[in-house]
């Protein structure tokens, strides 16, 4: 990207009639023309409040137009876009703003965040609050900060195995070198229309389908959330659909969803977490689309993809994308022979560069030769095919969301009658897998479920909260004195069928 600043790269690829429509939402629409001024006047606003190059905005707001205005806005401004997921608790928004100093938070107007941040704006899913009146009287700021390459624009919590969140720093060149090889990758055309339901606080929603719209110049059909009704309304209008596996296990699921609903689609991508052979079968079954699983994380953005005119296989994530290296290695980071299973290193210009505020904790998942530790457990064939077979991290992924058994452990053992609790996920048909814990109570002690649910709503976001609590008598352990969670997984492997 020779541009220096990833908004004017996008805006070099707006169509020729900027009065196209962007996007399409629940309250009308933006053209690319609305797009261009009003993150223009975005930048008015936030500079009001002395936001400047490298200073982090903090939002955590519902899905809206006004929000990608914003998300533009930070770029334009060079500033650092910081997203928080909406089912966060005040405890969890603590520590982020403790961790990231945000010059400005922008919430929902029901959040009371006083004395927290320098600077509060608030925006509502209507597209109402005190940034909505700040913009109505800005005037566009048009001018471009230089951000080089390697400078953030974003930074995206991720969730550790030690419980402690770590903001992954984004750079530009992450961001266009991975929008650019994904638009190519999966054959954007002229005329494709994105239908778009997923959050817009995680890479996938945000960078992956956003992006690939906008250096298309392509229309979006903009869903507040993934609502299935709402969604089988709209897919005749649409080309194209990313999403969770969630989202197509909901669509098979709909009685009108078939062939010929599908009729104007081009392309069906999956990714976050494990599309399932059943999944991808029945979906070819009902539509004869083969969903097209890729594979990613917010630290190294979309890394491999099943091809776009070669086979999809089902329980494959692809090849490494054009420009990523991968390898499988073993626990030193040498790589292993093809078709062993190992711990899957990347490296490439999609790779971040760094957790904030955490040189040690980067350190400890870059190698030596600049490989990245993914994490995710895999096996690569002489074709360089990719499937990934397990994790190495302590991690349950829940309809596309992260939650580490960890932090969810020391939630439930700060609850004065519990003795210690083991996290663990199980098949779930709905999200994938299920938060499910088992709890030792202190001898004597008596507690039920409905207060130990009570007493995590506050501490932890819905997604994390275990769908099931067991109660038992003692956790079992190996010789080492670990929790044997693989024994737990099988025995509650029936958990949610
Ligand atoms: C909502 N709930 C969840 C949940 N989402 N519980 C577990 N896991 C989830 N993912 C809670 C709700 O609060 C509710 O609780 C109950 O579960 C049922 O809610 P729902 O109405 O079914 O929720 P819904 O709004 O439909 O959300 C489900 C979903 C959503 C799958 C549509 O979670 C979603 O959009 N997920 C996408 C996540 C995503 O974008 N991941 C990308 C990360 S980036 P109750 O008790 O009140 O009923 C990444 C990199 C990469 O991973 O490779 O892409
Ligand atoms: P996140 O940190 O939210 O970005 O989640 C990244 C993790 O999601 C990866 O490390 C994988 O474990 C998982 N993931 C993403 N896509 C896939 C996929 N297609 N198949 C299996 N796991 C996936």
């Amino acid at each position: 990207m020779s541009n220096k600043n990833l908004y004017d790269f996008f805006r070099s690829r707006f169509p020729s009639d900027m009065g196209k429509v962007f996007l399409e939402h629940d309250r009308g629409t933006i053209s690319f023309e609305e797009l261009d001024i009003g993150s223009a006047k975005m930048v008015s606003v936030l500079r009001r409040r002395s936001v400047k190059k490298g200073d982090r905005v903090m939002v955590q707001v519902e899905k809206s137009p006004e929000a990608v205005l914003l998300y533009l806005a930070c770029l334009r401004a060079g500033a650092i876009f910081v997203p928080l997921n909406t089912a966060y608790t005040d405890t969890e928004v603590d520590y982020f703003i403790e961790d990231a100093k945000p010059k400005v938070f922008i919430c929902d107007p029901k959040v009371s965040l006083s004395g927290k941040v320098p600077s509060i704006f608030t925006l509502n899913d209507q597209g109402k609050g005190s940034l909505i009146d700040s913009f109505n009287v800005a005037q566009p700021f048009e001018s471009l900060e230089d951000v080089d390459s390697d400078e953030i624009v974003a930074m995206l919590y991720t969730s550790g195995t030690t419980g402690r969140s770590k903001g992954a720093m984004i750079t530009t060149e992450n961001l266009s070198s991975n929008a650019l090889v994904l638009h190519k990758y999966w054959g954007f055309e002229t005329g494709d229309v994105l239908l778009h339901a997923l959050p817009i606080y995680h890479a996938h929603g945000l960078f992956v389908a956003l992006h690939c719209a906008l250096l298309n110049g392509s229309k979006i059909l903009f869903h507040k959330n993934f609502n299935v009704d709402d969604v089988i309304k709209d897919i005749p209008n649409a080309t194209v659909m990313m999403g969770v596996p969630t989202f197509y296990v909901r669509l098979l699921a709909h009685a009108k969803f078939n062939k010929n609903l599908v009729k104007n689609m081009r392309l069906f991508i999956a990714g976050s977490a494990p599309l399932l052979a059943e999944t991808f079968l029945d979906f070819e079954e009902r539509t004869s689309h083969r969903v097209l699983e890729r594979y990613g994380m917010t630290e190294a953005l979309m890394i491999t993809s099943n091809p776009y005119n070669g086979e999809r296989i089902a329980g494959s994530v692809g090849f490494p994308l054009p420009g990523v290296a991968a390898r499988i290695a073993d626990d030193k980071g040498q790589e292993i022979s093809r078709g062993d299973i190992g711990v899957l290193e990347i490296k490439g210009p999609n790779v971040f560069s760094g957790y904030w505020n955490m040189p040690e904790k980067t350190a400890e998942e870059f190698r030596d030769d600049g490989f990245f530790i993914t994490g995710d457990i895999a096996v690569m064939d002489d074709n360089d095919r990719i499937c990934i077979v397990g994790r190495a991290k302590d991690m349950i992924i829940s309809g596309g969301y992260n939650v580490y058994p960890k932090e969810v452990e020391i939630c439930i053992d700060e609850i004065p009658q519990v003795k210690e609790s083991a996290v663990f996920g199980v098949p779930h048909m709905d999200f994938g897998e299920g938060v499910t814990a088992v709890v030792v109570l202190n001898k004597g002690a008596t507690v039920d479920s409905d207060i130990l649910r009570q007493n995590l709503a506050e501490k932890l976001a819905k997604f994390k909260q275990p769908k099931s609590i067991y109660f038992i008598n003692e956790l079992p352990r190996n010789t080492m004195g670990k929790v044997q969670k693989n024994i737990l997984r099988e025995k509650y492997a029936q958990a949610y069928k």
